[in-house]
């Protein structure tokens, strides 16, 4: 439709370029998903990334699953990509020699967790292990620049990926910035970060890729193709939200952040 977002479109618009596919820790060729929703697997605790838990596919999206520990509530989901080491068969633990642990926030009664662990698995639908792909290579160097645009998840949104630009270099470490947004969102990260993908990854894998923010779009640079919503309207005053502030989308250097890498709150 008018309103979508169009890579193609938004790179002529800001004189930019996508970082190159060989600068991502991701496949060339985004991963199959054949998993399917109810299905179990084994998966590192978000909260308490030491104790392997067992977790339910709740949603797919693209090449990630969205995830659920068993025993645990509905309100710490998290996204995990097809080819994560994260993620792997139900079983691995065992013969690894290790027990599966309640997730923390495990609600009942510790005693009641190896009762818990045999009724959850109990005629489950357990994924099989074809479904999980091998973890792509490292690049070896970090061959991002200031400037390049790329997609990437929004970690306080984590089921959204968005359109991003690096902001920052600094050795091993990116500065990723969201276009269209106040500087809320960005932050550091590892040049080998399974959270940040090629332009038209979304388009390749079917996941679903935010538009920008409104923010800093004026007549020169039509983001999208329907009419601009006036500035301060969009963020009605007083809600607790991030507020925007202008900011150019084609960022200019005085504009770049200058703290250190983890720096940023
Ligand atoms: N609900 C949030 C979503 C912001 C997403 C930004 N992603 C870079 C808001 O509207 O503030």
């Amino acid at each position: 439709g008018l309103d979508e977002f169009h890579w193609e479109n938004y790179l002529k618009e800001t004189g930019s370029l996508g970082a190159p596919s060989e600068c991502f820790r991701q496949s060339k060729v985004p991963p199959a998903n054949e998993f399917k929703v109810g299905m179990k697997l084994e998966a590192h605790d978000p909260r308490n990334m030491t104790s392997i838990c067992v977790a339910t596919v709740v949603g797919i999206t693209g090449a990630r699953l969205r995830l659920r520990l068993d025993g645990s509530d509905n309100r710490n989901d998290f996204w995990r990509l097809v080819d994560s080491p994260d993620i792997q068969p139900i079983g691995t633990c065992e013969k690894e020699g290790d027990l599966l642990q309640p997730p923390l926030g495990y609600q009942m009664n510790a005693s009641s967790w190896p009762m818990f662990l045999l009724r959850t698995l109990n005629g489950s639908e357990m994924a099989p292990a074809t479904l999980f792909k091998k973890e792509p290579p490292k690049p070896p160097i970090n061959n991002f620049k200031v400037g390049m645009k790329l997609e990437a998840i929004d970690k306080k949104n984590p089921y959204m990926i968005c359109p991003a630009t690096i902001g920052d270099v600094k050795g091993d470490e990116i500065y990723i910035t969201f276009d269209g947004w106040s500087g809320a969102f960005d932050y550091w990260c590892k040049y080998d970060c399974r959270d940040i993908f090629p332009v038209g990854w979304c388009r390749l894998t079917g996941d679903v890729l935010q538009p920008p923010g409104t923010q800093g779009i004026d007549n020169k640079v039509s983001l999208i193709s329907h009419p601009l919503i006036e500035e301060g309207q969009e963020h009605p005053q007083g809600l607790e939200r991030e507020v925007p502030v202008t900011k150019s989308i084609a960022k200019t250097q005085s504009s770049l952040p200058k703290a250190a890498p983890h720096s940023m709150p």
